[in-house]
């Protein structure tokens, strides 16, 4: 089945039919005046080429960091012959407290480039917190895993779900991505206890038997100008069709925080928390433990 695609919808009606129903959605009209110039691989290599960045395999085990100039030159313009590209260039903006080769720089050079798409809440939210700015509008404040993913033909981030129940917003600017999308009801199906996800192109049955009795749940291609939605635990696998630059970020909303606090209780050691409390920095203590997190969430949330 195909991606439901909508256009000129209202905040409201996102929120109620895509993020609390959490189905995924692709947005046709959602990056209509931005300036779809700026990212492609011409100008951001003529722009930022001598900046170091990451690169990445199908998860997300860094491989190496190297200028974006070179990552483009060997990567993108492949031919069959020459064999497509298997390295994937995810560049964050800061994400935690530490040194690294982030983007914000080119994040803060491009944000007259791009907007906060017209539907996508920027209030309520729970994650990033919302004390510091009233409207959080993401192509000027850091959001969770707010990244520019240039990466070649034949690329891939294989099946996964994001981090700690968040949402994931992926704009579409160049080229063309094959999306798989599994449900989360199919998580017993696709992963296993290892938190290891199954590699739906080449399933190990013996590994995830249970693989054998589910198909995807939705296949589509993301094409330039289009928004696609990720809801909160849904499994994606995504392969470049082409040389493809997008942008991407998280979010947990306000009427996400139950399943929030769920993962937290039933997740403490999860590594990917320290990411969470960096994006709640000036609402609680970079210390807190796991238990202080939920109870930080019910109080602000009134949750009982
Ligand atoms: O575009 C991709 O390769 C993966 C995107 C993704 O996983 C996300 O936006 O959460
Ligand atoms: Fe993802």
């Amino acid at each position: 089945m195909k991606i439901p695609r909508v256009k000129n919808i209202t905040e409201e009606k996102f929120i109620e039919d895509y993020i609390f129903a959490n189905k995924p959605v692709i947005v046709t009209d959602g990056m209509e005046k931005w300036d779809m110039g700026k990212f492609t691989p011409e100008y951001l290599k003529k722009t930022f080429g001598n900046h170091k960045v990451q690169v990445y395999n199908d998860l997300f085990d860094l491989q190496t960091i190297q200028p974006l100039e070179k990552y483009i030159d060997n990567n993108f313009f492949r031919t069959e012959k020459e064999g497509f590209s298997n390295k994937y260039m995810r560049w964050y903006t800061k994400l935690k407290e530490v040194e690294f080769y982030w983007s914000d720089k080119v994040f803060e050079d491009l944000k007259s480039s791009w907007g906060h798409p017209y539907f996508i809440p920027k209030t309520s939210l729970a994650i990033p917190s919302n004390n510091d700015v009233l409207n959080r509008n993401v192509n000027e404040f850091n959001y969770p895993y707010k990244g520019l993913f240039i990466s070649g033909k034949g690329s891939r981030t294989r099946l996964h779900k994001d981090p700690f129940t968040s949402n994931a917003v992926l704009c579409q600017f160049y080229g063309e991505k094959k999306i798989y999308l599994f449900s989360p009801d199919k998580e017993l199906n696709v992963m296993d206890n290892n938190h290891d996800f199954v590699d739906v192109k080449n399933p190990d049955y013996v590994k995830f038997p249970n693989f054998k009795n589910i198909t995807h749940d939705y296949e589509d291609t993301l094409v330039p100008g289009e928004i696609v939605f990720f809801p909160s635990g849904w499994f994606h696998d995504v392969t470049c069709t082409s040389d493809s630059i997008s942008i991407t970020w998280n979010f947990v909303h306000a009427l996400q925080v139950e399943r929030l606090c769920n993962h937290i209780e039933n997740h403490p050691e999860d590594d990917q928390l320290e990411i969470a409390k960096f994006f709640l920095k000036d609402e609680i203590d970079g210390k807190a433990d796991s238990n202080e997190m939920i109870q930080f969430f019910k109080n602000k949330f009134a949750i009982v």
